[in-house]
């Protein structure tokens, strides 16, 4: 059966980005195809500068917001990454298995390296090994496939060749994953920054639409977008960056092709009032049954302790197979 692993970092609240680019996908189709994980990855969100109550809350309202978007723990294992050990034992040997130049490649390292900086914050030593404990994430579950949004594909190229890797050098240990994306909406950008992915940390949120925003201030977030000022909507995302976006939400919200949608439309206008009020439809649901679950903490809990139980189980005999492969003497 294909194993299936992904998860989100409670670094910010929820964007639509995160959800069309990934959750949705994760709840209606993926944890139906096999044996699927999916894990609020809380070490990943301690790279960055934090507010541990915050984090704290963050993490709580991101394992809800999973569950809300249906995620089912009758189906698939839901969990958080701190609770289960094996992670950061496996990150370990993945860090002996990886070279600093491979690293210090990532494009997601360059861009919020260079963000702490100009910010005036130190940059964390784990903001640099953190696609180690990413790659640590999938090996440790054996998961076939990853399914995220197009900013990750090169973590995921580097889980495949530090698998790759420790399999030839020390026997096979590891399955070899693939990242999994969906056909529209990949790539989510800011409404009011079209050239920079819609991201939960970005230092302006205008352009930022979060799961659980009102239906007014989603509506006022799309209404401003920005578009250029050529006539006509044509879908052009290297030349007409703004429209395109929109375009692509509005397909990923209603199953349709945003080249043929381009043709439906003469004005950004009326093309956003339509994605204004297909994004509102499409987050509706989600935002009424966070608001219950919230209301049922105990729930929740319940289902991360029972999901963490299970993942340990499946984590346990990979990472004691990587340590004994490795040449580390087995505690006996
Ligand atoms: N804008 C996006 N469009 C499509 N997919 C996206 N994802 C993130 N942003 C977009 C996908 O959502 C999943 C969970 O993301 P993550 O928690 O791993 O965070 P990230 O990829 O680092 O991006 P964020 O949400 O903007 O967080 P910060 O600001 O902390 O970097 C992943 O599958 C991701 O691809």
């Amino acid at each position: 059966m294909t194993r299936i692993f992904s998860g989100i970092q409670p670094t910010g609240h929820m964007t639509l980005g995160n959800y069309l680019g990934a959750v949705r996908r994760w709840a209606q189709v993926d944890q139906h195809r096999g044996e699927a994980l999916f894990c609020v990855v809380d070490l990943h969100a301690l790279t960055v500068e934090h507010d541990p109550a915050r984090l704290l809350r963050l993490s709580r309202q991101a394992a809800t917001l999973l569950l809300a978007a249906g995620l089912d723990p009758a189906v698939c294992t839901l969990f958080v990454q701190s609770h289960v050990d094996e992670h950061a034992r496996l990150s370990y040997v993945l860090e002996c298995t990886a070279s600093d130049g491979e690293v210090r490649r990532m494009i997601q390292y360059k861009e919020k390296s260079a963000k702490a900086q100009a910010a005036g914050e130190s940059v964390r030593l784990s903001l640099l090994t953190y696609p180690v404990l990413m790659a640590a994430d999938i090996l440790v579950y054996g998961a076939d496939e990853v399914p995220v949004g197009d900013d990750q594909t090169q973590h995921v190229e580097l889980t495949r060749d530090l698998a790759m890797r420790f399999n030839q050098r020390y026997g096979h240990t590891f399955v070899v994953p693939r990242a999994t994306k969906p056909q529209v909406a990949a790539r989510v950008m800011d409404l009011q920054e079209p050239a920079s992915k819609m991201g939960k940390t970005s230092a302006s949120t205008g352009g930022v639409v979060f799961v659980l925003d009102e239906p007014d201030v989603v509506r006022k977030k799309v209404m401003r977008a920005v578009t250029d000022s050529g006539a006509g909507v044509e879908y052009d995302p290297e030349g007409r960056p703004g429209g395109a976006n929109l375009l692509d939400v509005l397909a990923a919200c209603t199953g349709g092709n945003p080249e043929e949608l381009a043709g439906r439309y003469e004005s950004y206008g009326a093309l956003k009032r339509d994605t204004a009020d297909a994004v509102v439809e499409v987050l509706r649901p989600v935002r009424e049954r966070h608001a219950e679950l919230a209301a049922d903490a105990g729930y929740v809990e319940g289902v991360l302790r029972k999901g963490a139980e299970l993942a340990r189980a499946m984590a346990r005999p990979t990472v004691d197979a990587a340590y004994r492969a490795i040449g580390l003497l087995p505690a006996g």
